[in-house]
C-alpha cells in the first residue's frame, strides 16, 4: 500500500525537531571534526551524531525504508520510501555560532518527494509541506511572494567549497548583481528556500547543491507557489537549482542560462 503522506510528515517533523534540539544544545563550543571536498568544507561531530540519531528514529518507526544522508551516504531499503536527510544544512553558520542552519528531512515515495520538514531551531521555526497540501511555517499557511521584475528582486544564492567552482560562481554573480535589487548569501540552502516560500525573498539560485540540501525545502517552496527547477525545464539537479514565482523564474532562468550558470565554465 502507498504510505500515508501525513504519517510520513509527522515522522519527518518528530525527527527534525529532535535533531534540531540536540544540535542546538551542542552548538556552543563545537569544533571542526573533519573536512570534505576542501579545507573550507567542514564537518562537526554534531553533523554525524545528529544524522545517526535521525537514522535511528526513522528506522525504529519504519524499519524497511531507504535513507540518503549527507554524512552517512545511501542505505538501501526494501519498500517504496526513501528518506533524504541533511542533519545540519549551513554547517559553517553552525560552527560560527550563527542561527542560519537547519535540519532537513524529506520523504520520497517512488522517486517523488511527498513530505518535507525543515527545522530552523535558532528561530524556533518549523517549515512543513506534503505534496498537494500547501506549505506551512509553525502550522500557519505561507505563500511565496508574487513575481516582481528581476530588477526589483531580492535574490538568494550560495557558493560551493572548491575554489574553481567559486571562481565560476563569482563570474555568474558579477553579471547577476547589477540586474537585481540585491543578493543574499544566507549560508543554508534549506533556509534560503524556506525564506523564499515565506515571501522573504523573491528568487533563489545555486549551483552545486546536493539532494539533501533541497529535498524538503524545494517541496515547501513549490507548495508555497514557487516554481523550482533547473535549466530548460529540468527538475532541480546538482548542476543548478532555481526557485521563484513562475514569471520571475523564467526571467532569472533566461539570465542564468547564457551565463553557463550550470557549468564550471561560466561565460564572463
Ligand atoms: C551548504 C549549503 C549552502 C551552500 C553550500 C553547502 P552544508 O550545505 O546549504 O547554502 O552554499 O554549498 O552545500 O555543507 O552546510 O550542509
Amino acid at each position: 500500500p502507498t504510505p500515508d503522506r501525513a504519517g510520513l510528515l509527522s515522522l519527518a517533523v518528530e525527527a527534525a525537531r529532535e535533531g534540531g534540539r540536540v544540535a542546538a544544545e551542542g552548538q556552543a563550543g563545537i569544533g571542526v571534526l573533519d573536512t570534505k571536498s576542501s579545507p573550507t568544507d567542514v564537518v562537526t561531530e554534531m553533523d554525524r551524531s545528529v544524522e545517526e540519531l535521525i537514522r535511528k528514529r526513522l528506522h525504529t518507526a519504519r524499519p524497511g525504508d531507504a535513507v540518503l544522508g549527507e554524512e552517512g551516504g545511501d542505505e538501501a531499503g526494501e519498500g517504496a520510501v526513501r528518506w533524504i536527510v541533511d542533519p545540519i544544512d549551513g554547517t559553517v553558520n553552525y560552527l560560527y555560532g550563527r542561527g542560519e542552519w537547519a535540519v532537513s528531512i524529506a520523504a520520497e515515495v517512488e522517486g517523488e518527494v511527498v513530505a518535507g520538514a525543515v527545522a530552523v531551531p535558532a528561530r524556533g521555526d518549523l517549515y512543513t509541506a506534503v505534496l498537494g497540501g500547501g506549505a506551512f511555517c509553525n502550522d500557519q499557511a505561507i505563500q511565496a511572494a508574487p513575481a516582481v521584475p528581476l530588477e526589483l528582486a531580492l535574490v538568494g544564492t550560495g557558493f560551493g567549497y572548491e575554489s574553481g567552482r567559486r571562481a565560476q560562481q563569482a563570474e555568474v554573480l558579477r553579471s547577476v548583481l547589477p540586474r537585481v535589487r540585491d543578493i543574499r548569501r544566507g549560508g543554508s540552502a534549506a533556509v534560503d528556500l524556506c525564506e523564499l516560500a515565506h515571501g522573504r525573498s523573491n528568487a533563489y539560485y545555486e549551483r552545486g547543491l546536493n539532494q539533501w540540501d533541497w529535498g524538503a525545502a524545494a517541496l515547501i517552496a513549490q507548495e508555497a507557489g514557487a516554481r523550482v527547477g533547473g535549466l530548460h525545464g529540468a527538475p532541480p539537479t546538482p548542476d543548478l537549482v532555481i526557485a521563484a514565482a513562475p514569471e520571475l523564474f523564467v526571467e532569472l532562468h533566461d539570465v542564468l542560462a547564457p551565463l553557463g550558470a550550470d557549468t564550471d565554465a561560466a561565460v564572463g
